[in-house]
């Protein structure tokens, strides 16, 4: 696959789309990009919702590849995730699907197995393949943009690869985030190894660091073409001391997701 150079990044003004548009520059990407939310120092920002189809349909002409991070990040109301993560994604695809756009990296997250028990001892690590498990209408949501991807690869063959990202800030800021975190440099790693790896189809990730307490599998990942470079271990004495360690008695502690497990509504286990 020729290296795409014009990207269009949607969710460019929120936390991880500020990292990406500080370190993607760097492997040659021209970005283009999309927000509901104006970007100071960004004039050619496109600033609209993913609900107006037509100015999505002027962001993805001529664009060689999607970065889709746009929409609402954490737990919601169901109204509000259909509204954004839903139906946005759904516009966001036909539009690349009419432009004849090649490929889309799709910020999917480990909320859609957030339900999942997270090994410990000599379990071992979970699988991309893993049945989704969503904890909330927020990974429910992300569940449904991995089907929303293999129906476009299936039926338009329009590539996709699906990250289910663990927790992408500058630095862990958790106990659970010794497990599941992406370190920003990683993450443009991971993005950039998704963006120009060969006949993807649609394939599904997890996205983190190659950290020692890990809790997913990032065989998938490697295929890409990515090495990670980090690790959350040297954090982990500070955050131990100050948080404690997790614990077998708390579903936000023994779950992929974490505390979303426990966002309302509070589900019985
Ligand atoms: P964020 O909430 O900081 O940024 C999301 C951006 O999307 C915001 O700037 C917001 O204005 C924009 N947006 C929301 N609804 C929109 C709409 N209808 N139309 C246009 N723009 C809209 O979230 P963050 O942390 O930057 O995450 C980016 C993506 O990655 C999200 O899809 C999130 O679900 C996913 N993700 C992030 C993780 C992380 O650790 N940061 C972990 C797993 C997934
Ligand atoms: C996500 O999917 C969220 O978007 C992000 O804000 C973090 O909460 C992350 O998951 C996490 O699991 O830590």
């Amino acid at each position: 696959m020729p290296a795409p150079r014009t990207v269009l990044l949607t969710g460019a003004a929120g936390g991880l789309g500020t990292l990406m548009r500080e370190l993607l520059p760097d492997y040659g990407y021209d970005l283009r990009l999309f927000d509901m939310r104006p970007i100071e120092g960004e004039p050619d920002a496109i600033t609209a919702d993913l609900a107006d189809t037509e100015a999505l349909r002027e962001a993805v002409t001529g664009v060689d590849a999607v970065i889709h991070l746009a929409g609402i990040s954490l737990e919601s109301t169901f109204e509000k995730i259909l509204k954004a993560n839903v139906e946005g994604t759904y516009h966001l695809y036909e539009a690349a699907r009419r432009a004849g756009v090649p490929r889309i990296v799709f910020a999917s997250s480990n909320h859609a197995v957030g339900f999942t028990r997270a090994p410990r001892g000599d379990d071992p690590l979970i699988p991309a393949g893993t049945p989704r498990r969503p904890d909330t209408f927020y990974g429910l949501s992300k569940s449904f943009g991995e089907d929303l991807a293999q129906l476009y690869w299936d039926k338009h063959g329009l590539e996709t690869v699906s990250v289910r990202i663990g927790s992408c800030f500058r630095e862990p800021t958790s106990v659970r985030m010794l497990s599941v975190w992406m370190s920003p440099a990683d993450g443009a790693r991971l993005f950039h190894a998704a963006l120009t790896a060969e006949r993807v189809g649609h394939t599904v990730v997890y996205g983190s660091s190659a950290n020692t307490r890990l809790w997913w599998d990032l065989t998938g990942a490697r295929a890409l073409g990515y090495e990670p470079q980090d690790d959350s271990e040297p954090y982990a004495a500070k955050l131990i001391a100050e948080q404690g360690e997790l614990t077998p008695d708390d579903p936000a502690h023994t779950h992929l997701g974490g505390h979303f497990v426990n966002d309302p509504p509070i589900w019985p286990y």
